[in-house]
């Protein structure tokens, strides 16, 4: 009751008798319906239509049990009809599951609390993708978008009254194929797993990464992919409400709120605006009959601003607005808003010649840490959000890519970005392809832009809108018009189709509905029509990998704002051998390379991923044989790759302002670029985002004959900082050489903090058996470290290191003390997935035991020694020796 009193409080002062009367009068019931029967109380009712469901299955015309929100693969397996499409090869013997239609049914009964006179309504969020839906034997609608919500008017239902709902899929391939015949050309869909003329993904607005993708299985599956309910509302309703930024200063917010409402009829209407409870302005306007926007402008004094992670709190005031219409309650609409400005800015350079490219959030730059997001399951309403959010939590990421190849995530997932602090940068759902253009699919698209930007515009934390992922440059670059002879008018179609889309409808609707956001139309690009260069906009940097270069390439030039770069790397041991159905596993091996899905053609025929991951591996490690200590090398490569970018883009702030790496997270088990697999495991990779992107961070990079130690804070203030290096010998087993520097770095800065010629550092022999150990420490011994090496580590003769360990119970875990006779390098603590550890594959020196905290349930010191297996670099090598 306490909001309830605060309202009382604030609007008493200019309130008369007879309407606090009526205010009270209405506030007391509005809250009785709260705490009995309403479970909203605005007057407006939902109730979920998730009981119940059924699939039928035609070849045994039956009806089985099914999720919704869910897929038919999904119910298919829970059934036992299918085995997990994800395990051995099964993915191929499924691939009828597209070709054919599915059909859910439910019964379900209007409740009692539903009143008879109200206005009611069928909400599907989301159905994947091409629905007919009945309701008792009436089609009802059709739908063709994944991407969109679909409402049906059922004012005739009565409470008490039972109903069924048929909601039939159509095969979205057969539907694809009779789009495709339409056209006298086939269109480039470049990572659908597909012949070249059996590609359809792009003509269905459906997740592409369904179809395929370098990372990804084709399962085109379908279903109730998001909630359906029944919803019921009296005299008026408020669908949306819009809080646009006018002004802010550390004084005041102004907003221009635009509150859309629909109501049964017109009337002299009074308005409010509370926040927190506490009511904010107040004003009349005659709320119209049908659906409208009213606007109203609102002021905050001293607001409470929302900031991204490191900046500050990610603040949120809870929203509540109400219209009353002659005098009785008629709709109220609760949300949040975080007070924040955010932009993207683009200042030129002096030069002229290039312009910077970074997230500005209440006037302050961000450095963007973070990595492109992908649903962690091809099922996506079994993938868990909540995880992969936690998971960029712990490595310090500030900004998350929704990439442009799957969804526009669901509420939970922008909700707890927001929540925590991240960032969002948001691609529309385009991705590697080119795009039909008639007026059908434009219109839907336009219908699906509209809603995703209404939908997603009220969070804080969403910096920018991005047209798609790559087509710009691929279709210039790639050589799809060679490759697919394209004749010069079929070339221009697409152009245009593209042009389209991406130069006239989506920026309108941004325009339009989101006019604060930059709308960037393809990711990467230097300008909105300019080839992505690292002397603006954002760069997809795939030198590395790709382009074969060394590591070293990520230091040579990095961009303004890389959106993506990245290398791939085994899962983890437990995770190929839970998919890989006993068959054997190497990294040639059939199950292995059916697994791998970047294909890498133009380099040799057949060569893919796992082809890269040897190629590199051949430099830097010797190859061992037995496939654990494969996969633990491979994963040592992917996080060296990492290291050297991440650290090096975050070296070169202010000119680099942007770091996401490609990719955080799978959908399915498998070979890829991500840094955490599929069953939530952490590849090393991902303990070396932790450290890179660790608030202190120290780096080192060999330019020419220098080499240059580099720290950068993303503290707020200026703080002491004392540099130590200590170069190790390795065959001597000491430091031979140590060199302290007390120093400072201003807050959010990076900073050359020493250079050395290398050749007075090290002499040239000493490089394959010396390595440079590099701490930075702030007053409060929070500390960064790391190793530089000279050579690659083949050509280092490592001591063989032995380790020992000892447990110390702390409150709330364990503490693991490494200890080692000579330097051990990149030990690997192997636990049991449900426990947590502070950091991993670290380097232990003697005379230095290392720390490491663990947690987890039913984490006790006897079951840590029973269970805790270290494996380190010299071992591995040593044994491939023996
Ligand atoms: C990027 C992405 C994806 C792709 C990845 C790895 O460019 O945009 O399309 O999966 O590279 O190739």
């Amino acid at each position: 009751m306490t909001a309830l009193f605060d309202r009382l409080l604030s609007v008493k002062l200019h309130i008369d008798a007879p309407r606090l009367l009526l205010l009270l009068s209405f506030m007391v019931l509005s809250q009785h319906l709260a705490c009995t029967t309403l479970p909203n109380p605005a007057m407006q009712q939902e109730f979920l239509l998730h009981q119940n469901w059924e699939l039928y299955i035609p070849s045994d015309s039956t009806w089985i049990p099914a999720k919704v929100p869910g897929t038919v693969h999904g119910d298919l397996l829970a059934a036992g009809i299918i085995e997990d499409p994800y395990i051995g090869d099964n993915e191929q013997k499924y691939q009828w599951i597209e070709e054919q239609d599915w059909t859910y049914r439910c019964t379900f009964t209007v409740p009692d609390g539903f009143s008879e006179s109200t206005r009611k309504q069928l909400m599907f969020e989301g159905l994947d993708t091409y629905a007919e839906v009945y309701l008792d034997d009436s089609l009802m609608l059709k739908a063709d978008n994944m991407y969109r919500s679909w409402q049906v008017q059922l004012d005739e239902l009565q409470p008490g009254n039972t109903h069924q709902l048929r909601v039939t899929f159509l095969s979205p391939v057969r539907i694809g194929k009779e789009k495709m015949a339409q056209l006298n050309y086939f269109i480039p869909a470049q990572n659908e797993q597909a012949p070249t003329d059996a590609r359809t993904s792009v003509h269905t607005r459906k997740a592409p990464y369904h179809y395929g993708w370098d990372w990804g299985p084709r399962l085109v599956t379908s279903g109730i992919w998001q909630s359906v309910k029944l919803v019921e509302w009296e005299k008026a309703r408020i669908p949306d409400v819009h809080f646009k930024l006018q002004d802010l200063s550390d004084s005041v917010a102004v907003y221009e709120v635009e509150i859309e409402a629909e109501a049964e009829k017109t009337g002299p209407s009074t308005f409010w605006i509370a926040l927190n409870g506490k009511l904010l302005t107040e004003w009349k306007d005659t709320l119209q009959q049908g659906v409208h926007v009213y606007t109203h402008d609102l002021q905050i004094s001293t607001p409470r601003l929302w900031w991204p992670i490191g900046l500050g709190e990610a603040y949120q005031y809870r929203t509540t607005v109400e219209v009353w219409q002659e005098g009785s309650f008629a709709a109220r609409h609760e949300g949040k808003l975080g007070v924040a400005k955010i932009e993207m800015v683009q200042p030129q350079d002096e030069d002229g010649k290039g312009a910077g490219f970074f997230i500005q959030v209440n006037g302050k730059p961000v450095f963007a840490k973070g990595a492109n997001y992908i649903p962690a399951d091809v099922l996506i309403p079994r993938a868990d959000v909540d995880q992969v959010i936690e998971d960029a939590l712990a490595a310090h990421m500030n900004t998350l890519r929704v990439w442009g190849g799957a969804v526009y995530e669901r509420e939970k997932f922008y909700e707890r970005c927001a929540e925590e602090g991240i960032l969002v940068w948001q691609d529309f759902m385009f991705a590697c392809a080119m795009y039909p253009g008639d007026e059908g699919f434009l219109n839907n698209i336009e219908q699906e832009a509209i809603e995703q930007v209404k939908r997603l515009r009220k969070y804080p934390n969403l910096v920018i809108w991005a047209g798609n992922n790559e087509i710009w440059g691929a279709f210039q670059n790639w050589g799809w018009k060679q490759k697919f002879g394209y004749n010069q008018q079929q070339a221009d179609t697409m152009w245009q189709h593209y042009q389209a889309i991406f130069y006239d409808l989506l920026p309108q609707v941004v325009s339009t509905y989101d006019s604060s956001k930059l709308y960037w139309p393809c990711s990467p690009a230097a300008a909105p029509d300019r080839e992505s260069s690292p002397l603006s906009g954002d760069q997809h940097f795939w030198d590395v990998w790709f382009g074969e270069k060394p590591f070293t390439a990520y230091e040579e030039e990095p961009g303004r704002f890389i959106s993506e770069y990245g290398f791939q790397g085994y899962p983890d041991l437990a995770t190929l051998q839970a998919v890989a159905d006993s068959q054997p596993l190497h990294w040639d091996s059939v199950f292995l390379r059916s697994r791998q899905r970047s294909p890498m053609n133009w380099i040799r025929q057949g060569f893919n991923g796992n082809d890269m991951i040897q190629r590199y591996l051949e430099k830097e490690f010797p190859i061992p044989d037995s496939f654990p200590n494969y996969v633990y090398l491979s994963q040592l490569l992917q996080a060296q790759a990492l290291e050297h970018a991440i650290e090096a883009h975050r070296a070169n702030r202010p000119y680099t302002m942007g770091s996401l790496y490609w990719q955080l997270d799978d959908c399915w088990p498998t070979v890829s670029w991500a840094s955490v697999d599929y069953y939530g495991r952490w590849k090393a990779a991902h303990y070396q985002a932790r450290r890179s992107f660790a608030p202190l961070m120290v780096t080192a990079q060999e330019k020419g004959d220098s080499l240059l130690i580099f720290g950068v804070s993303d503290y707020l203030e200026r703080t002491p900082v004392k540099l130590e290096l200590q170069l190790f010998d390795l065959e001597e087993n000491k430091v031979v050489w140590r060199y302290v520097q007390e120093d400072s770095l201003e807050g959010q800065s990076a900073k050359k903090l020493v250079g050395f010629r290398t050749r007075k550092l090290i002499k040239k022999r000493n490089r394959t058996h010396q390595v440079l150990r590099i701490i930075l420490t702030l007053p409060t011994s929070i500390s960064a470290e790391k190793v530089f090496w000279f050579v690659p580590r083949k050509e280092v003769t490592l001591p063989k290191a032995k380790l020992s360990y000892s447990i110390e119970p702390v409150n709330g875990g364990c503490h693991l003390w490494l200890s080692s006779d000579t330097a051990a390098f990149s030990v690997k603590v192997a636990l049991p997935d449900e426990w947590k550890i502070s950091d991993n594959y670290v380097n232990v020196f003697p005379g230095t035991p290392r720390r490491l905290a663990i947690t987890g349930p039913g984490l006790t010191p006897a079951r840590l020694r029973s269970t805790v297996r270290l494996v380190h670099l010299s071992e591995v090598i040593s044994q491939e020796e023996l």
